[in-house]
């Protein structure tokens, strides 16, 4: 084993509390959604019932209509601001009001596949959430098969310039006053402005004050984009759900129904203007108006559409490290702040396993070389900068230890 290996498995154990493991301690204390599934990938190298527990903690946290949240609540900490006070979930587990990108299907799959003993009775018992959280972007977000969020957070991808329009349009009025906690761990200037934390806590008050009632916020909220994220994520997680459902001997209609809408609703994030997918703000009806990495996931959803190749080629070889998380070429790029341009190892995974499957190896092989590379150099951060790889955001962190483990070393 090599130093690094044996880095990044003490990364996951420091980072394990106990059936759920945080991102990190002080700057995010909680469970996150697609920060477990990837921490269930790493663990799923040497310690399969870990990651099978990962999981199913995560789908503890499951709301009566569906939805799986982005933070479950497990035991309160000070240290991260908002609390469960000020989201008010209303699941059986204390959480967030909104959810994050679903890669929960497409990594059970490939965990029972490392599972030779007790994989196909793990996937038995997950389906039924699995499909029951599908259903709810199926039924709540789905806006002819494009996939809408209602809050940046729930993209994972909380700053990044796709939101500058849709907050543009936001006035903040209402909030409490507050005290971040974020930037009491990390630099801010690597962290969002107070201009969108304003933004945040305006949605998710509207959305607690709301009892997080679906049917109402779909016709008030003024924050209502269809994203390549959510989109590409969820339409990737169907065809895992529905092979799934075919091995099991279950239904697959249904399932197959919401693909097809997918691979049509896709097609409304493509941009002319920039030739690429982008989000789509469905109350003003504006693109975006950028490249996030976002949009290379279109691979890893099944959706084999080379119109993409050359923006990725240009935005790899524009810095040191890529794939920036947006343009570089763009006037909003800032290398250091977070969403705004920075590279995430765990984007970089999920963009090379969908040019892998695309028969794209040589692009693939590259990114994970690049981000190997990054690591070995720069160590487990949060995030990097694009231009020297320059460690940023938390340290120690849960899913560049998993990323490393499962695909990168
Ligand atoms: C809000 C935990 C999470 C990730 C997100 C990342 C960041 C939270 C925050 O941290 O978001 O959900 O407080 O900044 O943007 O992708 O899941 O690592």
């Amino acid at each position: 084993m090599s130093d690094l290996d044996a880095q990044a498995r003490d990364i996951l154990r420091g980072n394990d509390k106990g059936g759920y493991t945080v991102p990190t301690h002080g700057l995010y204390p909680y469970q996150w959604n697609w920060d477990s599934v990837f921490a269930a990938w790493g663990f799923a190298v040497d310690d399969l019932p870990r990651a099978w527990a990962e999981i199913e903690t995560l789908l503890a946290g499951q709301w009566d209509n569906g939805m799986v949240p982005h933070i479950l609540f497990h035991q309160v900490d000070p240290s991260y601001f908002p609390g469960p006070d000020v989201w008010q979930g209303t699941g059986p587990v204390p959480s967030s009001g909104i959810s994050q990108p679903p890669i929960a299907a497409t990594f059970v799959r490939q965990i029972a596949a490392l599972d030779a003993a007790n994989g196909a009775a793990k996937m038995r018992a997950l389906f039924p959430a699995l499909l029951k959280w599908h259903r709810w972007f199926y039924q709540w977000r789905s806006e002819d098969g494009a996939i809408v969020v209602t809050h940046p957070w729930e993209t994972g991808r909380d700053n990044s310039p796709d939101w500058d329009p849709p907050f543009a349009a936001i006035d903040p009025v209402g909030i409490d006053t507050y005290q971040r906690r974020d930037t009491g761990h990390v630099n801010q200037d690597e962290r969002p402005r107070k201009y969108e934390y304003d933004r945040y806590l305006y949605l998710v008050k509207l959305g607690a004050d709301s009892g997080w009632d679906e049917r109402y916020l779909r016709q008030v909220t003024p924050f209502r984009v269809a994203d390549p994220t959510m989109s590409f994520t969820l339409l990737r997680a169907n065809r895992d759900l529905l092979a799934m459902a075919a091995e099991l001997g279950e239904p697959t209609d249904e399932i197959a129904t919401w693909i097809a809408a997918q691979e049509a609703g896709a097609q409304t994030l493509w941009n002319p203007d920039i030739a690429a997918y982008d989000t789509c703000d469905l109350r003003s009806g504006a693109f975006g108006g950028g490249v996030s990495s976002a949009a290379f996931l279109c691979w890893y959803a099944g959706i084999h559409d080379d119109r993409m190749l050359g923006h990725l080629e240009r935005i790899m070889s524009a810095e040191t490290y890529g794939i920036a998380s947006y343009d570089p070429d763009h006037a909003a790029y800032e290398p250091k702040r977070y969403w705004r341009g920075p590279v995430w190892a765990m984007m970089n995974m999920l963009i090379a396993m969908g040019l892998h499957e695309a028969g794209h190896t040589a692009h693939a092989d590259a990114i994970r070389a690049n981000t190997a590379r990054m690591i070995t150099e720069n160590g487990f951060a949060e995030y990097f900068d694009p231009r020297d790889g320059a460690p940023a955001g938390g340290r120690s962190f849960t899913w560049t230890a998993a990323v490393w483990l499962g695909w990168a070393s």
